[in-house]
This record gives structure tokens, C-alpha cells and sequence, in this order.
């Protein structure tokens, strides 16, 4: 199943994430601002709190009539790794808590509950030490 990959392109991609990590050219710049824009008690990290309530306000900012669905039409076009175009297909606001909650869990690299700042550009980190 692709779906939930496109997801998470989607997401990245509205984030600005995407275009963070794909761009070499001043990625921090674009980083910093959504994860600025993310924290929003200025603490420095960013809790699943804050992760989960910017991941909504992404959705609903998307979800241009309102249904708490995402077609496709709503959703970025999104490209995987190899270029291929992503069709997300439509994403209900449950399903999309549910894959927000799993992408929160694969950034926290380090399980601390927050994500630093390297964790939210998914900086390819192993936390083996
Ligand atoms: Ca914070
Ligand atoms: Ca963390």
C-alpha cells in the first residue's frame, strides 16, 4: 500500500519539508521557518502537541471545503524518491491523526516525546550510539 506514504509526501511537501531536505540550496532557512512556526511556546523543541496541532492546521488549511477530507485535488502533487508522482487518494481527518501520530514517532529519533530541530527535518540520524 502506497497510501500512507503519499500521506506523508503530501504532508512533507506542505510543510516545506520536502523542499528542505530535496533542495540543497538553503535548506535551514526553510526548516527553521516551519519548525519556528511549529513551536509555538519558543521552547526550542517541539512537542507532539504542537507537532499534532500544526499537522491539523496543515490539514484544514488543505482541506479547502471543509469536510475533513482530503481528495486529491485537495492535496499537493507529491513525487517519491524516484520521481514518480504520489496519488494520495482521499484522507479522512481520522486516518491522517493516525499517520501524524506514526510520523511524530519516526522523527522523535531520539524517543524523548519532543522533536529538536534536526528531528524535524528528518536529518538521517541513527540513534544508535
Ligand atoms: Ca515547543
Ligand atoms: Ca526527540
Amino acid at each position: 500500500m502506497r497510501n500512507k506514504r503519499g500521506i506523508a509526501t503530501a504532508l512533507a511537501v506542505a510543510l516545506g519539508l520536502g523542499a528542505a531536505s530535496a533542495v540543497r540550496t538553503a535548506p535551514d532557512e526553510a526548516a527553521q521557518k516551519s519548525f519556528d512556526s511549529a513551536d509555538v511556546d519558543g521552547d526550542g523543541k517541539v512537542s507532539w502537541e504542537e507537532y499534532r496541532n500544526r499537522m491539523l492546521h496543515v490539514f484544514h488549511q488543505m482541506d479547502h471545503n471543509g469536510d475533513g477530507r482530503l481528495t486529491p485535488d485537495e492535496t499537493p502533487p507529491a513525487k517519491d524518491k524516484s520521481g514518480q508522482p504520489v496519488k494520495g487518494g482521499t484522507v479522512t481527518i481520522e486516518a491522517f491523526s493516525a499517520s501524524i501520530e506514526k510520523l511524530f514517532k519516526a522523527a522523535d529519533a531520539d524517543g524523548d516525546g519532543v522533536l529538536d530541530p534536526d528531528e524535524w527535518v528528518g536529518a538521517p540520524r541513527k540513534s544508535g550510539k
